[in-house]
């Protein structure tokens, strides 16, 4: 049994890794490579390869961790304790979770089938399918090209419609898109859920003239005719089938099942249940979380991590001296909306869903500027700051940006 102060613990689906250089020395986890995620959408769209999207796991752990190349399989929480896939024990101080979410594609029946054998299915959630995205962009030839997004919380909840956006650009530039249907099937009421950016969203989708169905889920794929049925969330026994001739899936997503399945330590939809404010377990004051897989009420995304990191270093450093945690997170979060190749709407607000933008300017109109941070500037952010333990979020940025004024 190996004794450390502080585990935290990635599995196999890790939407970043989610660390504290300067305080863990431990982190059980088995994937070779890490992925920058937020390239995966400009991947699937054609403008970044997938190697430019990932390193070698242990070049971006920090020095002076211990790096386990296991899988947690049980946790102990009463016993302070986590039971790893050979067998081991690991008995912790205290322990941050930041397993990010699973890819159920397997949920769908014949989407795994579909993303095996048919080229024109697709996803850029996976970076086993990511790279069948352009393929199929450029292959299309008339038909229906189908965007879904899935009845669960998901990671970055504009990517499943951005890809909608840069598939319609490359259609236009191709001369096919009078031939084609660009259809969004959502499980949600709304294209976005803050107010201020769907508004600017639902333009973007009327300029374009994308079809947008809400509450439809996608239930099955038949690829051997090549239809996706969706049912009607409103009435469940209504089932819509289309034929489809090109199809992005977001796959239904989940915490793992390790954690999913651990009930002292998640809420009623399976994540980990923390307090909002200060990312402390809600039972075990010596556990806290970070990112995609906490039940953190607000969009789960790199951007929201990062903030999430500065009050988890604080709080937990006050954790440990004994002292009052402070309820510092607001649930930033931030999503730069491709809306087409060269613009962006740059998403950023807290749990209410209101506007907590950055820049003086209105984030809300498509602009250059954003796609260009987007593009070229935060993967260097991801890499050089934020996995390095200095990007800790805009939050003091925008209120220079705004001179000292608003929050
Ligand atoms: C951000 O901090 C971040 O993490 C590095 C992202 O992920 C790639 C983002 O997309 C965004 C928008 C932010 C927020 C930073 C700024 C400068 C607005």
């Amino acid at each position: 049994m190996m004794s450390m102060n502080v585990c935290t613990y990635e599995p196999d689906s890790p939407h970043m890794i989610e660390m504290l250089p300067r305080v863990v020395n431990l982190v059980v986890y088995y994937m070779a490579l890490h992925y920058y995620q937020p390239m995966f959408t400009l991947i699937g769209g054609g403008f970044k390869k997938l190697e430019q999207a990932s390193r070698e796991m242990g070049s971006v752990l920090p020095k002076g961790v211990h790096w386990i190349r296991d899988s947690a399989v049980k946790f102990d929480p009463d016993n302070k304790r986590v039971h790893t896939g050979s067998g081991d024990q690991i008995s912790y101080e205290y322990m941050v979770i930041a397993m990010g979410v699973a890819l159920n594609f397997h949920l769908v029946p014949g989407l795994v089938e579909a993303l095996e054998k048919d080229p024109m299915v697709c996803s850029n959630y996976s970076p086993k399918y990511v790279s069948k995205t352009s393929k199929a962009i450029h292959a299309f030839k008339e038909g229906n090209a189908i965007f879904t997004f899935p009845n669960t919380p998901v990671k970055c909840a504009g990517a499943p419609q951005k890809i909608a956006y840069l598939t319609d650009w490359h259609f236009r530039r191709e001369g096919k898109r009078e031939r084609a249907v660009v259809m969004y099937n959502t499980s949600l009421p709304v294209i976005f859920g803050v107010k201020k950016y769907a508004a600017s969203l639902m333009d973007v989708v009327k300029e374009k003239g994308i079809q947008l169905n809400v509450r439809r889920n996608l239930v099955e794929v038949r690829s051997d005719k090549k239809e996706a049925v969706f049912e009607n969330l409103d009435n469940p026994s209504e089932k819509i089938t289309y034929q489809y001739e090109m199809l992005h899936a977001t796959p239904p997503m989940s915490t793992p099942e390790v954690l999913r399945t651990c009930e002292k330590l998640v809420d009623q939809g399976g994540f980990l249940d923390i307090n909002r404010n200060t990312l402390q377990h809600k039972k075990y004051p010596n556990i806290f979380g970070v990112g995609d897989c906490t039940n953190l009420p607000t969009a789960k995304t790199v951007a929201a991590i990062s903030e999430q990191l500065r009050v988890l270093k604080k709080n937990l450093f006050l954790q440990m001296e004994g002292k009052a945690l402070k309820p510092l997170y607001d649930g930033y979060s931030s999503c730069p909306l491709l809306v087409g190749f060269d613009k962006c709407i740059l998403a950023e607000f807290d749990f209410d869903g209101e506007p907590l933008e950055t820049f003086p300017f209105n984030q809300g109109k498509p602009m250059r500027f954003p796609f260009h941070l987007k593009r070229d500037f935060m993967p260097h952010l991801y890499w050089l700051a934020l996995l390095t333990g200095y990007w800790d979020g805009p939050g003091r940025y925008r209120k220079l940006m705004h001179l000292g004024m608003g929050r």
